[in-house]
């Protein structure tokens, strides 16, 4: 991996070259991003980097790349240099015809559209230097190693980059720990003191919180029945008599002994199976490395990175991006109460949507696919955290890919899951949803294992059929 590794820090250090003239020029910098936990992290990361350098700049979060077009249209677009994170890789052309006369630097880990770069582009994506923008890196990793190429004090932004890459899921192949240039970066926040590593359950907040405080917490794998439900985490864990408290104090994961940890993972497989759900495929999510941020206090979502994430989640989810966006560049205060509560709120309103969409009527299984008809009901941009959700809890089919959607408008929002077997079978879902929404007056990309699309609402019924049967031939 040295080799690619050493050439995208170089074409990062470039990306930061141009940053730092149009920082040099006194130019408006616009950064835009995507709403999501990588997103937003990879954002903060900048914003925090452009004020330490006293930049002039705005940043907008996007729900989708089109809201910006439409105000580029409009003459609303002000900026002289535009930066996008986590988006723009599949749109390349698109926004050089709206804004070829400016400096533009894309900044994406998305499968990239073409290999070629405009003119007075510069394109940063790990995909060209031969490493999986899935796994391997995200965006708030390459925001990252940019930042660091602008100023070395910008290590303090480590923890953010694993946050952003745990929040795409990057942990996921097999063990859940995060490989490659994430490991790296968390390497570095290792080194530098800004965060633990440990081998246990994957329970948020192993070391702070009362055990069963921390297993209603627990969110990725979301484990149905148990997360969001401290009674029901209570009792499970008193029937399977493990001690809840020690003396007067709440035990919590780390202070228990192996057997009793094991007597845990156990009861919970247990309680699981006993609901029909497939309980191996979600024990496996259960364990691996587990990220604590060292200077985060402990009575904050922000300690257990997988948390951070939600939390930035739940803020670009319910068209609170701001709020995340300034978590994560460092501002705390009376705004992480404000992203603490979003983040509780948003966890309830998780649990509905996982009630509502595990219902007989609301999923319908074709050859290949598996879909979560979200309908009306599922806000749109919930949907991509859901097929997240869906696929991690390991609640559809192995064999299957999944397709969840829900309507927004005239239009309906689609996301995709796949698993790494799938892949090894060479399906890619960014291409194929790219091409298949494309076909039918639509938009779609992503990676190979998730992606997205945006479709027209009376085109739903053709494009699924189609997806299903690009699925099968690709397998
Ligand atoms: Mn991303």
């Amino acid at each position: 991996m040295n080799e690619p590794y050493e050439r995208l820090l170089y074409s990062a250090a470039n990306a930061a070259e141009v940053i730092k003239e149009c920082i040099e020029q006194d130019s408006l910098l616009l950064l835009v991003c995507h709403n999501d936990a990588d997103a937003l992290s990879a954002c903060g990361i900048m914003v925090g980097s452009l004020w330490r350098k006293d930049a002039r700049f705005l940043a907008r979060s996007v729900n989708r790349i089109d809201e910006l077009f439409r105000q580029a249209e409009e003459g609303l677009v002000g900026a002289d240099c535009i930066v996008f994170l986590d988006i723009g890789s599949g749109y390349v052309k698109e926004i050089h015809n709206r804004f070829g006369e400016r400096r533009v630097v894309i900044i994406d880990h998305h499968q990239p559209q073409s290999l070629d770069v405009p003119k007075g582009f510069f394109h940063l994506n790990p995909h060209f230097q031969g490493l999986d923008g899935a796994t391997q890196v995200s965006a708030s990793g390459l925001a990252y190693l940019v930042s660091r190429a602008l100023d070395e004090e910008n290590y303090v932004y480590s923890p953010i980059a694993v946050v952003g890459a745990l929040g795409d899921l990057q942990d996921k192949d097999g063990q859940r720990r995060l490989r490659g240039v994430n490991a790296k970066i968390v390497e570095e926040a290792v080194e530098r003191g800004l965060m633990h590593t440990t081998e246990d359950l994957i329970l948020f907040g192993r070391s702070f919180r009362p055990l069963h405080v921390a297993l209603a917490s627990t969110s990725s794998p979301f484990l149905p029945g148990l997360t969001g439900r401290e009674d029901a985490c209570y009792s499970l864990i008193a029937s399977l008599g493990i001690k809840v408290k020690e003396g007067d104090a709440w035990r919590v994961l780390a202070d228990l002994t192996e057997e009793e940890k094991s007597r845990l993972y156990n009861g919970i497989i247990s309680f699981l199976a006993s609901k029909g759900l497939p309980a191996s495929s979600i024990a496996r999510e259960l364990i691996g490395t587990v990220y604590e941020l060292a200077e985060e206090d402990r009575w904050t979502y922000l300690r257990d990175a997988r948390e951070f994430a939600w939390l930035l989640n739940a803020c670009g989810k319910t068209g609170n991006a701001w709020v995340g966006m300034a978590v994560a560049a460092g501002v705390r205060g009376g705004l992480l109460e404000e992203a603490q509560k979003l983040l509780e709120d948003y966890r309830v309103q998780m649990a509905k949507n996982m009630e509502l969409i595990t219902r007989p009527d609301a999923m319908t299984s074709m050859e290949h696919i598996v879909v979560i008809n979200g309908g009306d009901l599922i806000d749109e941009r919930q949907v991509s955290s859901l097929a997240s959700l869906i696929s991690s809890s390991g609640m559809i089919p192995q064999d299957k890919v999944l397709i969840a959607w829900a309507r927004h408008g005239d239009r309906i929002k689609v996301s995709a899951r796949a698993s790494r077997s799938h892949v090894e079978r060479g399906i890619n879902l960014g291409s194929i949803l790219s091409e298949v929404a494309g076909s039918v007056g639509g938009r779609g990309g992503g990676h190979n294992v998730a992606a997205g699309a945006d479709v027209p609402a009376d085109a739903l019924e053709l494009f699924l059929k189609e997806v299903d049967r690009r699925v099968g031939s690709q397998l």
